[in-house]
């Protein structure tokens, strides 16, 4: 184990052409951190948290390198849900869809990280699981539009709406990143 994993095997290893190097996680900007502090909403559906899917989709955003910096189960409020879906309200599946999420307890997350919200709405896949290609969390887990196991926000606007309409601001935790200090990413 320690020949293959040597230090003469890590340069070969991290230079590989199946293994982005910090540069390509990350945005350019002007001054300050060369990327964007960017957070999204992930909220693991009750058929996920009935699946016992909960620990792989934690693990799919950790081994991406984002950030968790909030999380907590909950039986979703009504009052949330008409929030958080008030753009499906006139559509015919709207009544299905509440009964759907308040069928059992949700696990809500706040990731944080460079472009986290497309980079999290690649990862979950197509909303019709059907076209949700594999390897993505949809497209591994489900097999229904209706009983989809994730969501994740769609824009970053969206993104701030609904971590504020799902979290208070004192759940959110501000821990230091090591990882990020010690050079996985750039400072
Ligand atoms: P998204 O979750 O991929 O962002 P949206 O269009 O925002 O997709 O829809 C929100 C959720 O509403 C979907 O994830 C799914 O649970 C449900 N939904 C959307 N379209 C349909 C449908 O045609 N039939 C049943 N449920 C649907
Ligand atoms: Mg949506």
């Amino acid at each position: 184990m320690g020949g293959l994993l040597g230090r003469a095997a890590l340069p070969g290893l991290l230079s590989g052409p199946r293994v982005p190097g910090p540069r390509l996680l990350v945005r350019p900007s002007s001054g300050g951190s060369s990327w964007t502090r960017e957070r999204t909403l992930v909220a693991v559906k009750p058929d996920g948290v009935q699946r016992r899917l909960v620990g792989d989709v934690i693990q799919r955003f950790e081994r991406r390198g984002f950030k968790l910096v909030g999380m907590k189960m909950l039986q979703a409020p009504e009052r949330v849900l008409a929030e958080h879906y008030h753009d499906l309200q006139r559509k015919p599946f709207y009544p299905a869809l509440i009964s759907y999420m308040t069928s059992g307890p949700v696990v809500a997350m706040v990731w944080e990280g460079p472009n986290v919200v497309g980079s999290s709405r690649a990862m979950i896949g197509h909303t019709d699981s059907a076209e949700a290609a594999p390897g993505t969390i949809r497209g591994d887990f489900s097999i229904h539009i209706s009983r989809n196991i994730i969501h994740a926000s769609d824009s970053v606007e969206g993104a701030q709406r609904e971590i504020q309409l799902w979290f208070q601001s004192s759940e959110l935790v501000d821990w230091a990143d090591e990882v990020h200090q010690s050079g996985i990413y750039p400072p």
